[in-house]
């Protein structure tokens, strides 16, 4: 069936990563033959990369899953059979019903995507809170979601750069590039354009750093200890909003005086800058009118996480420019729609079922449990007691997650589902993800190829794409905007949407009455309704909706924490046996054997994390994963340009392609994320190369290098050496 006339354009948000750009799809008897940039929005316009670009070949491409397929042999033998999907869902409800019956609900687990708010709409926890379940997992663990959760407990929710009017920008580590979150390099380069000056702590010399006004080549993983030296210039020298302060803020005593802790000297040591440097950064930003800190991954993924993530917060607040025109804004609620926290109704998972959630005992910060003092006052500004920023707030730590999947400690979790993620690798500890989902009763993924997760699944689902979908994409419940998309095209096959499967599973599971909606279109009739328009007209409408600001809204309301200000001195982690005040921990250990240092990241151009890989176009871009380092570094390791080599840290090593570039400092190594190759030998003991270059295998989950209060893990600086090896047999895939 076609849906389109036979040339027409729609109007589609990208969510092929997780920054959402409005795009043009051209669509020619019934299939989509182009995307372009949307021009003309005057907030949001210009904006694509190739990923974007590539997409509509991607959604083409023959490696895509277009029917259900079902098990065989063993575990991870890959031998599948094609099933209906009412025979596919009959049995995954059934089998899943056996688990709970067995073990309880709490023995059902979900594994999501970083956009999983562009797929499911909350409908996965909705079931979940139905069932019982509290555990829920998801990329935004590492990234964003984490961030969210912590913003919340300094004050309230977790805000927004003001980009339009922003005089000064500070970026730690995070470097959008052209393409790498498009509007975002497109919005700081036009404020830099309108003079606004730019301050990039990077130890590499990226992209971002040669145009910054001041760059700051710090130690990897000392962004937490460079903050607390730029707090203390800032009341040392009192450049701080006095005012602000006073009225605004809780604990400034406490906080100063752990800032004694920490003179420049002592800073300048830790993270390897010049004190006057650091100074001149400091004085640059605070006396700066309008200035913002915009989100970034790097503290997401450090051990010291929660100390950097609330250092920001404080730095935005004692300057004065929290929720301050050009500052980071709080947005609160999208009044246009239905929140997604809405529809997850956490309300109606018992308080039983919600501290069992796996990891709130050991680090409980995003949990239901270190979220819980917030309910109240979180209710009392914002309307409502639950507040999912970026689907972060409540989730389960994801490496008590794997070891109950694994071990049963302190329940087992037999039935995983994976929702349009690769969890195998994208989270810590790889080899202990894998023990886990060896030693499950029953593995579902929703997918659109066989990646080494779905390798190991019983059921693999074929999922439809961005292009063959509608959407309200609400910026993960974040912001204000609101972006609808218009469905572009029929999927291939039989591939259908998590929307659509989540809404068949509650039918089975007997929960239908909570699930009304007989499509997606009256789902979002429903979430729009106080607009007074269907999603239809909506589409018509808008491309984009962007309510205006208001600023300082603290003034009316207070904050959304337990004191109703600014918490410098957590309230939240206090109750819960933490620090309340931010601090620096030292996790480099030296030992002789590890004589460099390497961090995962820096994305790569041509893919989003660990996908992409199957589309010839970017693949010949980027044929192999990449170590970055500089002559230096490999004149001591004894590696030369283009030679293969592998990366050992204690936990185990992975394979890539040297790649000498001066942007690296001396010693330190980049590992690129995500890495395997779709065209490889699938199942047990390969894994389509996983095993030789997915970095979750060095990524490790021991106490020392978990993040104390949230337990997320330390991706910026890990003592490992390198060394040549032949060239591996994975070298040199073709995708056709
Ligand atoms: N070890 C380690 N872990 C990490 C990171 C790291 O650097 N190292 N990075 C972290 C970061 S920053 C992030 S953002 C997260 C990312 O985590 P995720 O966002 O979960 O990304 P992936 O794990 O690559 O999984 C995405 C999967 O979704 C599939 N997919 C794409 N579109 C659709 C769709 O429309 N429908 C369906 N059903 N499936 C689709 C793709 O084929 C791909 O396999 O990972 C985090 N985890
Ligand atoms: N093409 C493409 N674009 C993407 C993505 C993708 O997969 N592909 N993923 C998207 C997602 S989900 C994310 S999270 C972002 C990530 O994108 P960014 O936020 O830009 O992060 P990275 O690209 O991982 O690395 C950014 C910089 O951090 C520096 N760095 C390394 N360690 C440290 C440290 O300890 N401290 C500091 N201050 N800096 C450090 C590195 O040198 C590097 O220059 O990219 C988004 N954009
Ligand atoms: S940056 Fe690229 S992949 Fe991400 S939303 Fe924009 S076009 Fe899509
Ligand atoms: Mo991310």
């Amino acid at each position: 069936m076609k849906t389109s006339s036979p040339r027409e354009e729609k109007s589609v948000v990208c969510s092929s990563c997780d920054i959402h750009c409005l795009l043009t799809a051209e669509v020619v008897e019934g299939q989509v033959v182009k995307v372009r940039a949307l021009e003309g929005n005057p907030v949001y316009h210009g904006n694509i990369c190739m990923k974007g670009i590539y997409a509509p070949k991607g959604f083409a491409s023959p490696k895509r899953i277009q029917y259900p397929l079902k098990r065989i042999g063993e575990r991870g033998s890959g031998q599948w059979e094609r099933v209906t999907w009412d025979e596919a869902l009959d049995d995954i409800a059934k089998r899943l019903q056996a688990v709970v019956a067995e073990h309880g609900p709490e023995a059902f687990g979900v594994s999501t995507s970083q956009w999983n708010t562009s797929v499911d709409h909350g409908l996965g926890r909705r079931l979940m809170n139905l069932m019982g379940s509290p555990n829920w997992i998801s990329g935004v663990a590492l990234c964003a979601g984490n961030t969210a959760a912590i913003n919340r407990m300094v004050y309230g929710w977790y805000p927004l750069p003001d980009f339009f009017t922003t005089q000064c920008i500070v970026l730690f580590g995070h470097n959008p590039r052209r393409h790498s979150w498009t509007p975002i390099y497109n919005m700081i380069r036009g404020r830099q354009a309108q003079g606004a000056k730019l301050i990039v702590l990077d130890p590499r010399k990226s992209e971002s750093a040669e145009r910054a006004d001041i760059w700051l080549p710090l130690r990897a993983g000392t962004d937490a200890a460079m903050m607390l030296g730029w707090c203390k210039v800032i009341f040392d020298e009192e450049l701080y909003d006095k005012k602000f302060v006073e009225k605004w803020c809780v604990g400034v005593d406490e906080f100063r005086q752990r800032l004694e802790e920490y003179p420049l000297e002592r800073v300048a040591e830790i993270t390897g800058c010049d004190a006057q440097q650091i100074a001149a950064a400091a004085r640059l930003y605070a006396t700066t009118p309008a200035a913002c800190i915009p989100w970034t991954p790097i503290t997401d993924q450090q051990a010291n996480s929660t100390s950097a993530i609330r250092l920001q917060c404080t730095l935005r607040a004692i300057t004065g420019n929290l929720d301050a025109p050009g500052g980071d804004v709080l947005h609160g609620y999208n009044v246009d729609v239905i929140p997604e926290s809405d529809i997850e109704i956490h309300g109606v998972l018992s308080d039983a079922q919600k501290a069992k959630q796996l990891g709130s005992d050991t680090h409980p910060a995003f949990t239901y449990r270190g979220q819980a003092k917030l309910k109240e006052p979180t209710k009392k500004v914002w309307g409502r007691e639950y507040a999912n920023l970026v689907t972060g707030c409540y989730m389960a730590n994801p490496t008590a997650f794997f070891r109950a999947m694994e071990e049963g400690d302190p329940y087992p979790i037999k039935a995983f589902f994976i929702l349009g993620n690769n969890p195998l690798m994208s989270y810590a500890n790889m080899q202990r993800i894998y023990a886990g989902m060896m030693n499950q009763d029953l593995i579902v993924a929703v997918e659109h190829v066989m990646t080494p997760s779905a390798q190991l699944a019983d059921y693999v689902l074929p999922g439809d794409s961005w292009l063959e979908r509608p959407n309200l994409c609400e910026t993960y419940g974040w912001t204000r905007w609101s972006m609808p998309s218009e469905k572009a095209m029929e999927p291939p096959g039989e591939c259908k949407s998590v929307f659509w499967f989540w809404c068949e599973m509650a039918k089975r599971l007997g929960y239908e009455e909570h699930f009304p909606w007989d499509s997606q279109e009256a789902f979002y009739d429903w979430r729009l309704e106080a607009t007074g328009k269907t999603f239809a007209e909506f589409c018509k409408s808008y491309t984009m909706r962007y309510p205006i600001l208001d600023y300082r809204k603290y003034e009316k309301t207070g904050f959304a924490t337990p004191s109703g200000k600014v918490e410098l001195y957590s309230s939240v982690l206090d109750e819960l046996g933490f620090d309340p005040l931010p601090y620096y921990r030292e996790i480099d250990i030296e030992q002789e054997e590890f004589p460099l240092q390497m961090f995962m990241g820096l994305r790569d151009n041509e893919y989003f994390q660990t996908g992409h890989r199957h589309i010839p176009e970017l693949r010949k871009r980027r044929p192999e994963p990449e170590f970055f380092l500089n002559a230096k570094t490999a004149a001591i390791a004894n590696v030369e340009h283009g030679a293969w080599a592998k990366i050992t840290t204690k936990d185990g090593s992975v394979q890539a392609q040297v790649h000498i570039r001066e942007d690296m400092p001396n010693g330190l190594v980049r590992v690129p994320h995500g890495w395997w190759k779709p065209e490889m030998e699938q199942g047990l003991g390969k894994l389509s190369g996983a095993w030789a270059m997915a970095d979750a295998q060095i990524t490790p989950d021991d106490e020392h290098y978990l993040d104390r209060e949230q337990g997320i893990p330390h991706l910026k600086g890990i003592p490992c050496r390198l060394e040549v090896i032949a060239t591996p047999e994975h070298a040199g895939g073709d995708i056709k």
